[in-house]
């Protein structure tokens, strides 16, 4: 059975949006509420997923781990649709997550409110561009069903709704195109999805 440390919101909703998907027994634990987690994670970040002793860490990594050892349709079996699941789950882990980051890091590291205001603006034109990415890729896809995986929710689907969320965060415009916006609502409207929010709230 495996245990996932998780913050409230944080990307390691996406970990346990995914076990849910995969129908894996679990038990979350608040990390917030968690004594010496370093010694569990030593970088001290969510997620962290524990399982027989194992710790399994990097959202990315974890996503491609539970994947690999679970068989669904969520882990297709020709090698050119496993890079392009990779591909997707780097560009939303390496990509979008890093993208978000900088709104939260203007938030807490820069006191001048102009000069914060300045760079939130400036990262949000950057996550824009990776929201045309999405809609492109999307776009390309169709005929396949509406999600980046096809038509049922991929890794990089379920983190890139999580990732959405954070935006209301901040007093910026970031643009979410339609086609993208409906994707994300499709995501977030899975049992899977609002079964693991009430699960965070339950222990936040
Ligand atoms: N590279 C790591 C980054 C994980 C990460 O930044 N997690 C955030 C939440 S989304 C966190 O734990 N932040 C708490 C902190 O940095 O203290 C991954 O992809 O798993």
């Amino acid at each position: 059975m495996y245990t996932l440390y998780f913050i409230p919101s944080a990307c390691s909703l996406a970990v346990q949006v995914m076990l849910r998907e995969l129908n894996q027994a679990f038990t979350l634990v608040n990390q917030q509420n968690t004594e010496n987690f370093i010694a569990v994670n030593p970088a001290n970040v969510v997620p962290t997923l524990v399982e027989n002793g194992n710790v399994y860490t990097e959202g990315a990594a974890i996503m491609l781990h539970l994947l690999r050892t679970h068989p669904s349709e969520l882990w297709p079996s020709s090698l050119d649709l496993q890079q392009q699941t990779i591909e997707d789950l780097m560009f939303a882990n390496a990509s979008m997550h890093p993208a978000y980051g900088r709104l939260f890091f203007a938030t807490h590291a820069i006191a001048n409110e102009q000069v914060r205001q300045l760079f939130i603006e400036e990262a949000a034109k950057k996550i824009n561009k990776l929201w045309q990415v999405v809609s492109l890729r999307l776009k390309q896809r169709e005929h396949k069903g509406g999600y980046l995986g096809g038509g049922i929710p991929g890794a990089a689907d379920i983190f890139l709704a999580v990732y959405a969320r954070w935006g209301a965060h901040f007093f910026v415009n970031i643009h979410i195109p339609e086609n993208v916006r409906q994707m994300l609502d499709s995501v977030m409207a899975r049992q899977s999805f609002k079964a693991a929010l009430l699960a965070e709230e339950s222990l936040t």
